[in-house]
């Protein structure tokens, strides 16, 4: 099975309306030739900075633009950061993500505090990965030298739907962030989220958008919407298990040595809606009783998950492992 990168809108249009079987199906057997299928990586995420966001995410409960009663805080201090991140690793994660409510990256001492909370946590041997917004080459050469792994931005839409979710800034400037980050030697997290509005259309051009990428993400968050009151999107329907199961489906058969994560959204899933998204092919969660802004199942019920399902935490940086192989 080869890895392509030159799909057509028509293929992945055709992938993701495959009937729900045959899909999950293929994807399986997609997942099982390049990953181990028991192994699901278990990411910590924290944010750092919440809220006071200048931009305009018509999903996000961090915009400043709307009244969602987020509880506001500035830069966390690097050591209150540092034992989140130990906490995280002690609860067995092998990714800790830090996630600031920022624009973009401004050079100040904020940004050098980022820097030393990454130094630390790489020392920690935990895969670190960051999402602060838009980034220049430089900014991500400083990250890259601390030790950063990954760093997330997504697309979250296509480029068509782009302006009715976000109007602060241009689906383009996702996409030179993402060149940025890649060419600094760090790897791309890019995904999107469901349940906007988008039509079929719009999820099988995003997917599009990311497995025809110069370089395929490693990793690929697919969020289903938790809506916020005071936003936009407050009244959206919360998406069906089976847009998610295409969604992660087509990802994983799309770009299949990404790691495919199942995102927002598990708090309204039920076990077995969770068990389905693992066979077609999503292969990690975000473990801990809080998102970002949002509850999350708490670690207990993933762990009896794991347990039922017989799934095991996977070790951390092994994707650079298996690409070395497949690469090779
Ligand atoms: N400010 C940075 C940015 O936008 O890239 C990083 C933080 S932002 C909260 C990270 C991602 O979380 C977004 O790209 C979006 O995909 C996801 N997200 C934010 N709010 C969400 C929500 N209410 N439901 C589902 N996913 C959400
Ligand atoms: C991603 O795609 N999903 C995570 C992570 N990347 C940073 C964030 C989900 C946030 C959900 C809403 C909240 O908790 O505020
Ligand atoms: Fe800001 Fe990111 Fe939320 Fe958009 S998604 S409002 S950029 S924190």
């Amino acid at each position: 099975m080869e890895i392509r990168k030159n799909w057509t809108l028509e293929e992945v249009s055709s992938i993701y309306h495959s009937p729900i079987l045959d899909l999950v199906y293929r994807a399986a057997t997609v997942h099982r030739h390049y990953h181990d299928a028991q192994e699901v990586q278990v990411c910590t995420l924290l944010s750092i900075k919440t809220g006071g966001c200048p931009e305009d995410c018509a999903y996000c409960s961090q915009s400043v633009k709307y009244q969602t009663g987020v509880e506001v805080h500035k830069l966390l201090p690097i050591q209150e950061v540092l034992q989140k991140a130990e906490e995280a690793k002690a609860s067995g994660s092998t990714r800790f993500c830090m996630g600031a409510a920022w624009r973009e990256v401004r050079d100040n001492k904020d940004f050098d505090k980022v820097i030393e909370m990454v130094k630390g946590i790489n020392e920690m041997g935990l895969e670190v990965c960051c999402t602060l917004g838009m980034l220049t080459t430089e900014q991500a050469q400083r990250l890259k030298e601390a030790g950063l792994y990954a760093y997330n931005h997504n697309l979250d839409t296509s480029e068509n739907y782009y302006d009715e979710i976000i109007s602060t800034r241009k689906f383009q400037d996702r996409l030179e962030t993402i060149g940025n980050v890649n060419k600094a030697g760090i790897s791309v997290c890019s995904g999107g989220i469901i349940g906007l509005g988008e039509t079929d259309d719009d999820r099988i051009s995003m997917l599009h958008t990311l497995a025809t990428l110069p370089t395929q993400p490693e990793s690929v968050p697919v969020n289903a919407l938790v809506s916020i009151e005071g936003t936009p999107l407050e009244d959206q329907k919360r998406v069906s298990v089976w847009d998610m199961l295409r969604m992660i489906a087509t990802a994983r058969i799309l770009m299949p040595l990404a790691m495919v994560r199942l995102s927002a959204g598990r708090l309204e899933m039920t076990l077995e809606e969770q068990a389905m998204c693992f066979l077609a092919g999503a292969n990690s969660i975000f473990a801990g009783d809080k998102l970002l802004t949002t509850p999350n199942p708490e670690s207990d019920m993933d762990k009896k998950m794991f347990g039922l399902l017989g799934l095991k935490p996977r070790e951390a940086f092994k994707n650079e492992q298996s690409r070395e192989v497949v690469e090779n």
